[in-house]
């Protein structure tokens, strides 16, 4: 089973269930309205933008979007959710001075696509050599998720256990929720998007968050445009890893958290 909560009440069982499982859903988190508005604003991207991903891993049928913070003005309210960012902070913030974006990515699979490899997303880092958890992901049901349509598929408990992609050895789950919800796993945990034998897309967007000191999946140093960059909120900005990392990575001199040499 999948940990589920509502947005309401502590944290902490959330953070456990986390700890315990590897992924949790916390229901109906955003609004719809809020959601419309973001699938209005990525449509018109999957027709544009959405094939330049498409391969072995991500599917033939699907279409991605990336740099997300570019295409929609919704993006920021997802993205630094406060839930998700204490999450994150519990699962990252020992092992780091701050967070950081890893990859943003809106996802789009189509009807008559197959299930995609279940796999763990830190596998882009070298994690043998790391003791803890090096990323979490936040995957938000952009449509009603069915086991039918394609819901991302998740193997709980199956973090830091050695496991392989494509590992079927224990059954995987489908994250069924509604629209608005969202799926959260560690970097560890094996999981892929399932197969959509419904006659609509599924969408999702998935934000990863990872300690402030790797280098990101998705640099968004050349991935925004700057204009953009500089038209968010600070909070924002400075998670998408417009910051330094504590006094001596990533010197910026204008930054108040960097120890700049002549201060
Ligand atoms: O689309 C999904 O449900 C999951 C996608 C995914 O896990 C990935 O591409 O890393
Ligand atoms: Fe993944």
């Amino acid at each position: 089973m999948i940990p589920r909560f509502t947005p309401n009440g502590d944290m902490d069982p959330k953070i456990e269930a986390l700890r315990e499982a590897g992924a949790v859903i916390i229901e109906d988190m955003a609004s719809g309205t809020r959601i419309d508005a973001f699938n209005a604003d990525l449509q018109p991207k999957y027709e544009r933008l959405g094939a330049e991903f498409q391969n072995d891993f991500n599917g033939y049928l699907t279409r991605r979007v990336g740099g997300v913070a570019e295409h929609s003005g919704e993006f920021q309210h997802l993205f630094a959710e406060p839930q998700i960012l204490a999450l994150a902070e519990a699962i990252l913030g020992p092992h780091c001075e701050v967070l950081q974006v890893g990859s943003t990515t809106a996802i789009e699979i189509l009807p008559g696509e197959k299930a995609q490899v279940l796999h763990a997303d830190d596998s882009i880092y070298p994690t043998q050599y790391f003791p803890f958890e090096m990323q979490i992901s936040a995957l938000w049901a952009l449509d009603d998720f069915t086991e039918e349509n394609g819901a991302t598929r998740v193997i709980p408990g199956s973090h830091r256990q050695g496991s392989h992609p494509g590992d079927a050895s224990r059954d995987s789950l489908p994250a069924a929720m509604s629209k608005g919800s969202v799926v959260l796993y560690l970097g560890s945990t094996l999981h892929g998007g399932g197969a959509n034998a419904s006659d609509k897309p599924r969408r999702a967007l998935v934000n990863t968050y990872t300690l402030g000191w790797l280098r990101q999946e998705e640099n968004q140093y050349l991935t925004l445009p700057p204009e953009v960059v500089a038209a968010l909120p600070e909070s924002v900005r400075r998670l998408l890893g417009f910051q330094a990392h504590g006094p001596h990575l990533g010197v910026w001199p204008e930054d108040p958290d960097g120890l700049w040499f002549d201060s």
